[in-house]
């Protein structure tokens, strides 16, 4: 029997659940650029695509060879297909502009072009991050720039939502709001093919990433909960966690995806003025729907990720996702 392509997914997703033919070629395009960094980053130093640039993004972080190149195949991938009215990228400070020689579409896109980047020179898997959001009213069809509020949506708006994982496979997780699905790249066809129909979060785990390195600046609640989850079996939670971080959260997110857990990432007290160090827009709201459709749960510690309205594009916000008991429990915590 042949195999499910993301492509002939896609089309008979259109017929069963009226998947708009735009967002159907939007999300092949975004995966197609998805292949071309996948074969990037995997040249390595034969490349000559490791190591940093001299230059740094809007996160004043120093940006490697291959986050820009990643945020340009993207870029250059979607600027001419008439889906979109504009993107946003973690790698530039504005809005990018749909140049006036393509047509305006109905969506913006939104991505993180190489999360987990610090990883690339040590050879640990990352990722692409992206979301799919809808341009509220006739934005597409005004002549102007398109401004930065075009994008202030909440998560529970995103249309897809999806990630690439350039590991050992190259993976590419998505969802339209129907559940979750898994495609592997097969690099021989160059196709992506459903390899996991319905991906689950299990409900309970034994299992959390967190950066513990930074837990003395923690605030209370999460001092309490990854105490108790230290303490195992002789402690209040009655049964003993593994600990697992890769500091990559699309590669975190992953393992979380296939086999359950709570990821992590709490406010810092030495950045009282941020809520967190992940980017709500491009890394929090994707990740938290595709969780949230795989039957886990997403909070910022006080509310879900997928309700928080953003106030600035490149907002940051605490992180707690995964196997719904947990997440559940260290909310509680941060609500009692
Ligand atoms: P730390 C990568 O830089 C990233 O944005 C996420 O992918 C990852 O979960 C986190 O930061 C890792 O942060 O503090 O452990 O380096």
């Amino acid at each position: 029997m042949s195999r499910t392509t993301l492509s002939r997914y896609l089309i008979e997703q259109t017929r069963s659940h009226n998947t708009p033919a735009d967002l159907r070629f939007l999300v092949e395009v975004v995966a197609r650029a998805c292949k071309a960094i996948s074969h990037a980053v995997s040249k390595g130093a034969l490349g000559g695509v490791l190591g940093s640039t001299d230059t740094e993004n809007v996160q004043g972080e120093v940006q490697k060879k291959l986050d820009v190149m990643s945020n340009e195949i993207l870029l250059e991938a979607n600027e001419w297909g008439g889906t979109l009215a504009g993107m946003a990228s973690e790698e530039m400070d504005k809005p990018y502009q749909i140049p006036g020689r393509y047509p305006k579409g109905a969506y913006l896109l939104l991505f993180d072009p190489l999360d987990g980047s610090s990883n690339i020179d040590v050879n640990v898997s990352v990722g692409t991050i992206f979301s799919v959001l809808r341009c509220p009213g006739d934005c597409f069809s005004q002549n102007d720039a398109l401004g930065e509020e075009a994008f202030l949506q909440p998560g529970t708006k995103q249309v897809a939502a999806g990630y690439a994982v350039y590991g050992p496979q190259t993976m590419l997780i998505l969802t339209l709001g129907d559940g979750v699905k898994g495609f592997t790249l097969d690099r021989e066809l160059g196709s992506f093919v459903l390899t996991h129909e319905n991906m689950n979060v299990p409900q309970s785990t034994a299992e959390f990433a967190i950066n513990m390195s930074n837990q003395r600046h923690w605030e209370p609640p999460v001092q309490r909960y990854v105490s108790e989850l230290l303490a195992g079996e002789e402690g209040p939670l009655g049964k003993n966690y593994n600990m697992r971080w890769i500091a990559s959260m699309v590669a975190d997110v992953h393992r979380i995806l296939t086999r359950g857990g709570i990821f992590m990432y709490p406010r810092d007290a030495r950045e009282p003025d941020k809520p967190g160090k992940l980017r709500l827009m491009y890394e929090a709201n994707p990740m938290s729907f595709i969780i949230e459709q795989a039957g886990g749960m997403a909070t910022n510690g006080q509310q879900r990720i997928l309700d928080v309205q953003p106030k600035s594009l490149h907002e940051r916000v605490a992180v707690f996702l995964g196997s719904k008991e947990e997440v559940e429990r260290v909310t509680g915590y941060h609500q009692g």
